[in-house]
């Protein structure tokens, strides 16, 4: 059986994180090993959250694991708090990404063109340094252009997205894959590059009507957990692109459905189905 290790927050209401990477990465056959960053009681786009932050635990941990000789198919970064994680997860990267796996990092830290309550700007620049030593990222428009330091346009076209795609895997990264890549209204998807072979991938389907906080982690857990069964990147970003979006028309629908996260738990046959 493969094993992924995913580093992120838990947030302990708001699916989003490692709420949603744990039961993906595990219903898609995958054994989920993590690291929590830290506990919060719900994501920050609720007020009043608590966070109890476990930087210090991090290191104990993988000196642990590499004392019992664990190893990994994939390390996965998601949502990190401090440049000091982003520092210690390049250190990880250096443990555990050897010959036969690979470091998959999620920049989660923006979207609309605006940064989250907790960065800034330097911090995104910090976390394309982390990119840099990835074999896949999948930032959206937002927070590649945060990155690069590149004008955010809420409108664009191709020549947009691919100068986007090129300057991020400048950074290092083997693919970049952006996320919320939408030419026309009523559609979106996702545009990836693959550096190693020059070739770009475009996918597009019907854009839901609403948005959630979390679809990134949804698409990422997704993204990765098929990369680490053996799809292309191509075929695995269609299918987590596909996935996110029926557990956003699932959410839609339900009249139960909550504002704060998706879905994605009803759409997991839906997935299975497509592996
Ligand atoms: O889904 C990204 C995410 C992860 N973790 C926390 C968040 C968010 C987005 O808002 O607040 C704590």
């Amino acid at each position: 059986m493969k094993r992924i290790v995913t580093v992120q927050d838990i947030s302990c209401v708001g699916k989003c994180s490692l709420t949603v990477a744990l039961p993906i990465i595990s219903a898609m056959g995958i054994e989920a090993a993590i690291i929590p960053t830290a506990v919060l009681s719900t994501h920050t786009m609720f007020s009043g959250f608590t966070v109890k932050d476990l930087t210090d635990q991090i290191k104990p941990i993988t000196d642990h694991w590499k004392k019992e000789g664990i190893t990994f198919d994939a390390m996965y970064t998601g949502y990190l708090g401090s440049f000091e994680q982003i520092d210690l997860m390049k250190e990880m990267a250096d443990t555990f990404v050897k010959e036969g796996s690979l470091l998959f990092v999620d920049p989660a830290m923006a979207d609309n063109g605006k940064l989250y309550p907790a960065f800034n700007e330097d911090f995104a620049k910090y976390m394309a340094t982390l990119c840099a030593k990835a074999d896949i990222i999948v930032p959206n428009i937002t927070e590649a252009c945060f990155m690069l330091g590149e004008e955010y346009k809420e409108k664009y076209d191709e020549a947009y997205v691919k100068n986007l795609l090129k300057k991020l895997t400048d950074l290092g990264a083997k693919i970049a894959i952006l996320t919320g890549v939408s030419f026309e209204e009523g559609t979106t998807g996702v545009m990836g590059y693959d550096s190693v072979n020059d070739e770009y991938y475009h996918y597009t389907h019907a854009k839901q009507k609403r948005s959630y906080h979390g679809t990134g982690d949804i698409f990422s857990s997704t993204c990765l957990g098929g990369i680490v069964r053996g799809l292309s990147w191509k075929d695995a970003a269609r299918i987590a692109a596909d996935y996110t979006s029926e557990s956003i028309r699932l959410t839609i629908e339900d009249p139960k459905g909550n504002d704060y996260g998706v879905n994605f738990e009803e759409a997991v046959p839906y997935l299975l189905e497509r592996l």
